[in-house]
């Protein structure tokens, strides 16, 4: 883990770690006009792992001497946003992007991207992020990344959340001996970040790494239970109707081993939904006992992404889960075959067509893959 002292830059030929968390805060730290971006369409791991590093790196300038810049760390949004953001985010610093316009002068001398390491993921800002190519450092916990997205990059595939790392990483940066001894409005979305990603910890990525950073944060007085009751329990109506017309859809493949939804862009404007109320779906359809992987079809547009629209372009976004049971499927290899990525038991891709002719590519990828 070792990297050239003077830069602290190690290019690896393929995804994964050269640099240690040390060596990305120490060159933190000298910085003073950061950039913190995560994935579009960020869920709680993305803005909880963003917003507490922005803080972190706020907090770690006031206490360095007189000089104070509380907006030396700024978070960047962009894509649909989870209807709870702003509680999360609060006063903190933070971007919403809603065109690329926005940022064409906006400057920084460095910049870290959290919870992703994939140009498609990032589409919107890619080329802002081109013109600063040498100050970037990503922290990602996924199996699939774009080597050229940046010089620094460290990856731990065994965590659950990025905000696991990122903890770590906050913890470096505050000179703490241990997560219990963060601020807690560092550590409460850190904690919101790990909480998601392991579906309030009950998904096989629970580790005792991972209870045992979830404990120490909690230390801090996180309220947990009030937590969970503004993200996970205050949904509006649209949202709940538009599960309904999932579950409608819901129809069961290879020997009702395979569950695939569809949602359609009529689904949404009759459900007064929105892009970002189809979240979590695929819990649903995991709970049938014959099913071992779901998959979720939403008819989406381009410009949701970031992306050229092109007329006549049709777009489908896939959300795929793999149940933690034996001979289930690896959805990460299904999603790597048609440009998207993820992890083992939870992955997506983008498919630049309809929904059934992505269905059948979909149940394609997964049937020669059975039992491997
Ligand atoms: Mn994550």
């Amino acid at each position: 883990m070792s990297g050239t002292a003077a830069t602290g830059i190690v290019n690896t030929a393929k995804w994964g770690s050269g640099i240690g968390l040390g060596e990305i805060a120490e060159w933190l730290r000298t910085k003073n006009k950061i950039v913190v971006a995560t994935h579009v369409k960020p869920d709680g791991d993305a803005v909880g792992s963003s917003i507490a590093l922005v803080r972190a790196l706020n907090l770690a300038q006031q206490s360095a001497g007189p000089v104070s810049l509380p907006t030396r760390a700024r978070a960047w949004y962009f894509g649909p946003r989870p209807s709870w953001i702003k509680r999360v985010v609060g006063e903190s610093p933070a971007l919403s992007i809603e065109n690329v316009s926005e940022i064409e002068h906006e400057i920084a001398d460095a910049v870290v991207i959290v919870d992703t390491g994939s140009w498609v993921q990032v589409e919107m800002i890619k080329p802002w992020l081109k013109a600063h190519g040498p100050e970037i450092a990503v922290v990602d916990h996924h199996a699939q990344g774009d080597i050229d997205i940046a010089p620094r990059r460290f990856v731990d595939t065994t965590n659950a959340a990025a905000a696991q790392i990122v903890a770590e990483l906050c913890r470096i940066i505050l000179k703490k001996k241990s997560l219990a001894e963060l601020p807690r409005e560092v550590a409460e979305p850190l904690y919101l970040g790990i909480a998601t990603d392991t579906g309030w910890f009950k998904h096989s990525n629970v580790t005792p790494q991972v209870l045992k950073a979830a404990a120490d944060l909690l230390a801090t007085g996180v309220d947990h239970a009030a937590l969970y009751v503004n993200i996970e329990q205050r949904e509006r109506l649209p949202r709940l109707k538009l599960l309904g017309r999932a579950l409608e859809s819901l129809r069961l493949f290879d020997e009702n081993r395979v569950a695939v939804m569809t949602i359609s862009k009529k689904d949404f404007s009759e459900t007064g939904a929105q892009a970002a109320d189809s979240g979590g779906f695929a819990d649903y359809s995991q709970t049938l006992e014959t099913v071992m992987v779901t998959v979720v079809l939403t008819e989406a547009d381009a410009s949701e992404f970031g992306m050229e629209s092109k007329a006549g372009e049709k777009l489908t976004k896939v959300s795929m889960r793999s149940k933690s049971v034996a001979g289930s499927v690896d959805v990460n290899a299904v999603a790597k075959e048609f440009g998207g990525g993820g992890h083992v038991r939870a992955a997506g891709a983008k498919m630049a067509m309809g929904m059934e002719e992505a269905k059948a590519k979909l149940l394609e990828g997964i049937r020669k893959r059975w039992n491997t």
